[in-house]
């Protein structure tokens, strides 16, 4: 199936490598139509070309944005030339048929990667380019269309093999080149776009980058670029370090998840949660978060939920550690927390943090979406036969918020909304759960009745046997391993309950 090509449409940003082909068109007979800048490029060549305007009669408007958009250029392009009905309306609007459209679209990504303005980037998207490219490529039946410079060459060729007649099977072949061309093309302004929105939802600019005293260790230089500033007001206290932050960052990151929950006071070692509780007054939330694990909180970061009292503050005063967070303070509570000078003290205010990370990996960043799924008694399936009590549900939610902010592998051990303690940053979840036993032990928890939850599925009933040896008596885990029936199994023989979430949160 040979046609051959009466007409052609012309539009392309880059005029290298088109006079033969233009040469070669005029010779074969070929009427071409094009646009602005191609047209004046063809008629320097001394080859006669229509002005796509004289076939629209309308003008390019608004500085170019809308030159080939236009019902008689797509009409040409688009008519199927073994329809009747298409024909005639082709003859009664006075639509010219096109049998080739040559197209180079604007740089797009070559405007990107030249670091051009936001404006300039936009006018470079290009919309009848595009266009012409999908309407030519669709028609394939009875248009070729040639999408890209880098297809000149190939499309010469074809010209010269056959003298201008062209087969169905070139003509497919260069629809598929050119949807790969449209489809690439709009993949690389998602691409744009959705990287902007990553770099200013972080707001990150060498302008409010802030020289650290050093990196993780005292050898290594560190930055911080970010704005303190909009999230919290610095009272009192020496410059926050790189650790300082990650474990701010930490901080306010788990407290998020007790918000709205009664009166929570947490205590952060190394970016895990050492000591937490929820109790009806801030005070005894502290001391009970402290009573996870007096050791690890030496040098900690403490954070509440909501405004700390003089009685708190006093009782904090007595701790060394490294950074106070509220979102108040009563003021004779400030002044007592500001009695050790070097102590970091922060109000977070009520600003919403990104809700992506991003962390360098192979010499390139790793993007994701945070984990913001907080696991809720609605999520909950049941599949023990015994079922976990009110308490125990109560239990088994606080853990498992906990769970989610912990490194993985983890295990976290609670009882009566207090952190007994967790496994952390472990290779294996046994690992974790032993950690978490052993360390709950130590500090003299009383297991018996106490909640687990676990990160990740357990590849084994192994978890469940130890956990329910040391006193576990009901656990929450995203479930999701062949081998769930064995731990479901177990809990069944031993009177622990167990509810999947279907979540995992993983943490690396
Ligand atoms: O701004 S556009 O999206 N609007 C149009 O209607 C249009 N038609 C063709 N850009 C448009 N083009 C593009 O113009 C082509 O893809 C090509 O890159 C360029 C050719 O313009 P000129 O012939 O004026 O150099």
């Amino acid at each position: 199936d040979f046609k051959s090509a009466k007409s052609a449409l012309i539009s392309v940003f880059s005029k290298d490598g088109l006079e033969p082909i233009v040469k070669k068109l005029d010779e074969l007979g070929v009427t071409i139509y094009s646009t602005g800048g191609t047209e004046k490029f063809i008629k320097d060549l001394g080859i006669p070309v229509v002005p796509v305007e004289d076939v629209t009669s309308y003008p390019s408007i608004l500085g170019g944005r809308v030159k080939t958009l236009h019902p008689k250029v797509f009409g040409g392009i688009l008519n199927r030339q073994d329809n009747q009905t298409d024909q005639q309306e082709l003859e009664k609007f006075e639509i010219p048929q096109l049998d080739i459209v040559i197209v180079d679209l604007y740089p797009f990504e070559k405007t990107v990667a030249s670091g051009a303005s936001e404006q300039d980037i936009i006018e470079k998207i290009d919309i009848g380019g595009i266009s012409l490219i999908r309407a030519a490529a669709k028609n394939y039946k009875d248009v070729l269309c040639v999408a890209s410079m880098d297809d000149y060459k190939e499309f010469l060729d074809l010209l010269l093999q056959d003298n201008g007649n062209i087969s169905i099977e070139s003509r497919r072949r260069f629809a598929a080149k050119a949807f790969n061309i449209s489809s690439h093309y709009d993949s690389a302004i998602f691409n744009y776009f959705n990287e902007k929105e990553s770099l200013e939802a972080f707001k990150v600019s060498q302008t409010n980058g802030s020289t650290l005293r050093y990196g993780e260790n005292p050898h290594q230089k560190g930055y911080f670029y970010g704005d303190l500033e909009e999230l919290f007001d610095k009272v009192h206290g020496k410059e926050l370090s790189y650790n300082n932050l990650l474990d701010v960052d930490a901080a306010v990151n788990l407290m998020g998840e007790f918000k709205n929950d009664d009166p929570t006071f947490a205590i952060l070692k190394h970016n895990n949660a050492c000591g937490l509780a929820t109790r009806s007054t801030i005070k005894q939330a502290y001391v009970d978060a402290l009573a996870g694990d007096p050791v690890s909180a030496f040098g900690g970061v403490l954070i509440s939920n909501k405004e700390i009292d003089l009685e708190t503050a006093e009782e904090i005063h007595n701790l060394f550690c490294e950074v106070v967070i509220a979102p108040s303070y009563a003021p004779e509570a400030l002044e007592a927390l500001k009695g050790k000078k070097n102590r970091i003290i922060l109000i977070q205010k009520e600003v919403e943090f990104s809700k992506q990370s991003v962390r360098t990996c192979l010499n390139g960043v790793l993007v994701q979406e945070k984990d913001l799924k907080t696991d809720t008694v609605e999520d909950l399936t049941y599949v023990t036969s015994n079922k976990p009590s009110e308490n125990e549900l109560e239990d088994l939610i606080f853990a498992s918020k906990i769970c989610k902010h912990t490194k993985s592998n983890t295990i976290v051990l609670a009882k009566n909304k207090q952190l007994c303690a967790s496994g952390t940053g472990q290779t294996s979840r046994v690992d974790a759960l032993r950690q978490a036993i052993e360390k709950a032990q130590s500090f003299e928890f009383d297991l018996k009745g106490s909640a687990m939850a676990s990160d990740a599925f357990f590849p084994f009933p192994d978890c469940v046997e130890i956990a329910s040896k040391a006193g576990v008596e009901s656990v929450i885990q995203p479930g999701g391993s062949i081998k769930d029936q064995l731990s479901i199994d177990y809990c069944n023989e031993n009177n622990v309950s167990m509810v999947f979430t279907g979540t995992r949160h993983f943490k690396h």
